[in-house]
């Protein structure tokens, strides 16, 4: 992350532990729990659905159909609680992370759905690690679409394309180094996210809410 702003980890949990997790998510899914993604109008075209097609739903792991969810949000606060000790200041990048959202799981429905270019955090909101666990078996980049393009700053023009394969991990920084797309894909597309905090950046955003409320 120190070098780049962006980790890639395949082979995250395992085949069998991969599974359980995607077994979930089919689940939760075929409930009709998932509501559109939180939507921005369009000005140009008044439409929503042009800017996110995702449709998501927010969960943190300890609800009866999300255990195996939950234990994967275990080991990715390991990997993340872990390396924010890692290096000489004691620090991950000049974070102290000390807390995170819960977990968005996303589904793309195919049919061309998308992100447009975003940044995730370009207002110090306070998260500062992007991490998307992806859950798409047999994933074909170019029959399926569905490419994560990120656009780090200072990379001129050179850009990260991650493909969204099953059992995969991604770390990026959450702030304006980062703007990223998911392009139109045409498989349905499974992912989870989680958003981890810098305690000082989340502390003064509080701060400004206060004061602007
Ligand atoms: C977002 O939810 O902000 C994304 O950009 C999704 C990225 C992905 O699913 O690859």
């Amino acid at each position: 992350m120190d070098l780049y702003g962006v980790c890639v980890l395949d082979n995250f949990l395992g085949y069998q532990r991969g599974m359980t997790v995607l077994d979930e998510v089919l689940n939760l899914y075929n409930m009709g729990v998932f509501k559109d993604g939180q939507l921005v109008r369009n000005k140009a075209s008044n439409n929503l659905k042009t800017i996110r097609g995702d449709q998501i739903i927010w969960v943190d792991g300890r609800e009866d159909c999300c255990k195996q969810i939950g234990q994967l949000i275990s080991d990715v606060d390991a990997v993340v609680m872990g390396s924010n000790k890692m290096n000489d200041n004691g620090k991950l990048g000049n974070y102290t992370i000390n807390g995170r959202t819960k977990a968005m799981v996303a589904c793309y429905p195919g049919h061309g759905s998308h992100y447009v270019k975003h940044v995730d955090n370009p207002n110090k909101d306070g998260r500062c690690i992007t991490a998307i666990y992806y859950l798409n078996k047999d994933w074909d980049i170019k029959e399926n679409g569905g490419l994560l393009r990120i656009f780090p700053e200072g990379w001129s023009d050179q850009v990260a394309d991650i493909e969204p394969l099953f059992d995969r991990i991604l770390f990026f920084w959450s702030d304006r180094r980062n703007p990223h797309e998911v392009q139109p894909a045409f498989k349905t597309r499974y992912a989870i996210t989680l958003w981890y905090f810098d305690g000082n950046e989340k502390e003064e955003a509080g701060r400004r809410f206060q004061h602007a409320s």
